[in-house]
């Protein structure tokens, strides 16, 4: 298939589009490589030395023979966006390019704003030009579990039938999101639900949980095919950063009391999934929505875990309780439905001790890149 992976020079993305590419797609990259510029602005990096998107696609053009085609575009640009429906005519198109992080949007009132430009513009340009150029084209589009936030019932997948006053429907689930990022992905699901029913668009919604891991079958390929590692505090997620933490002797960083409980995958389930999303289109006019996320866990658990499999290689680290910078509840119910990627063929790699030992290895020798200064939280949400 013709497939354009957006956002395919970030932590997701890139390893998106080598697995694609080598399942033998025709991949094209388009990034505005914005990740790298916020990187600056906010002092920080990658632990993994990742190389300028045009070595890394280079790089697997030696290692695999095959071509990656790569645009500099952003999607908040409508030029770009149309110019790559009309030149590209993609079959499928995978969004994966906003800004993603839920502190970095708590900044301030102006990365608050940003962020909604960013994400929804972005996805908003790519519904148009889907309309007006390739009115065929599956949109894969990642949301997030984040979306429905921790109703005291079971979260469904995306819609729940409704017994009102003596009538039912089925109606788009309630979204209670945590964050000013969570809520730019609110915004794109409904925008794109609506285009769906007005102009027929096929789309897929893929709320998808926290991503550990780093490498993927096709990355441990060649150490210039490395994956962006994060770790700081804006941009860093839970495990990936107690895995870092635990490499750093730092003490692990558990927000408040620690019982939140969110779904979780291995990136290996990620790209697995969005290829399961391309190979099996959603219908002309279809909003279907896909829970991404094959465990759950308790913030404490997975601090645990690391704990216990850092013991094992000798690493003695503390776990440390820290105000939390976030407004969150704890001790709550959490109940997801995520059947839909299972029933087609999903099997997921699950968080084993194993599959913590070798992150945490790859962390350990990359020690040196690590800025200290950025590991504890600084953003607040009050
Ligand atoms: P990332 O920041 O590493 O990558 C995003 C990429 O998109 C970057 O390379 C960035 O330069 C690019 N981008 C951003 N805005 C753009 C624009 N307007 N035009 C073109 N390119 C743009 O993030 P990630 O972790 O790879 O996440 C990818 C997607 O998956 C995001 O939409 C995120 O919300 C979603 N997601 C991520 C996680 C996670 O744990 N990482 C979990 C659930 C959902
Ligand atoms: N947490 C800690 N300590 C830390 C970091 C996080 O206790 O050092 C806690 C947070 O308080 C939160 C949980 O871990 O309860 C998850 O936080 P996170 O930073 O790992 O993830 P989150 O902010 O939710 O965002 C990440 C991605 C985002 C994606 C989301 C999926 O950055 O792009 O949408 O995961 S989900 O959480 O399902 O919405």
């Amino acid at each position: 298939m013709k497939i354009v992976v957006a956002g395919g020079d970030g932590f997701c993305g890139w390893p998106t589009a080598l697995y694609l590419s080598d399942r033998g797609h025709d991949v094209t990259i388009v990034d505005s490589l914005v990740r790298r510029d916020i990187d600056t602005e906010l002092g920080s990096n990658s632990m993994t030395p990742i190389l300028p998107l045009a070595e890394r696609v280079a790089a697997w053009k030696e290692v695999s023979g095959r071509d990656i085609a790569v645009r500099i575009g952003d999607l908040t640009d409508y030029d770009v966006v149309s110019s790559i429906f009309q030149d590209l005519e993609p079959e499928a198109f995978v969004h994966f390019a906003e800004h993603r992080s839920a502190p970095y949007s708590m900044i301030d009132r102006e990365h608050a704003i940003e962020n909604h430009r960013n994400n929804v513009t972005g996805t908003l340009n790519v519904l148009w030009a889907i309309k007006d150029f390739a009115p065929d084209c599956h949109l894969v589009k990642l949301g997030t579990m984040g979306e429905y936030g921790q109703p005291d019932i079971d979260i469904e997948e995306g819609w729940i039938e409704i017994e009102h006053k003596g009538r039912k429907d089925r109606l788009p689930f309630p979204k209670q999101p945590g964050s000013f990022y969570h809520l730019t992905k609110v915004h794109d699901s409904d925008n794109i639900m609506f285009t769906c029913r007005i102009w027929g668009v096929r789309a897929t919604d893929l709320n998808q949980g926290v991503v550990y891991g780093l490498e993927t079958e096709q990355t441990r390929r060649d150490p210039r095919l490395v994956n962006r590692f994060d770790y700081d505090a804006v941009f860093g997620t839970a495990l990936n950063r107690f895995l870092i933490q635990a490499a750093i002797g730092h003490d692990l960083t558990v927000y408040g009391g620690g019982s939140q409980t969110r779904g979780y995958l291995n990136i290996a389930d990620t790209v697995r999934c969005i290829e399961i999303a391309c190979e099996n289109p959603a219908e002309r006019g279809e909003f279907r929505v896909f829970n991404q996320f094959t465990e759950s866990f308790s913030v404490n658990e997975l601090a645990e875990k690391v704990q216990r499999v850092a013991r094992d290689q000798g690493l003695e680290v503390a776990i440390s309780h820290l105000d939390n910078p976030r407004v969150e509840k704890y001790d709550h119910y959490y109940h997801a439905v995520n059947t839909n990627l299972l029933d087609l063929g999903l099997e997921p790699h699950l968080l084993t001790d194993d599959v913590l030992a070798e992150i945490l290895a790859v962390s350990r020798e990359n020690t040196d890149r690590v800025r200290r200064e950025l590991v504890l939280p600084t953003v607040t949400w009050a």
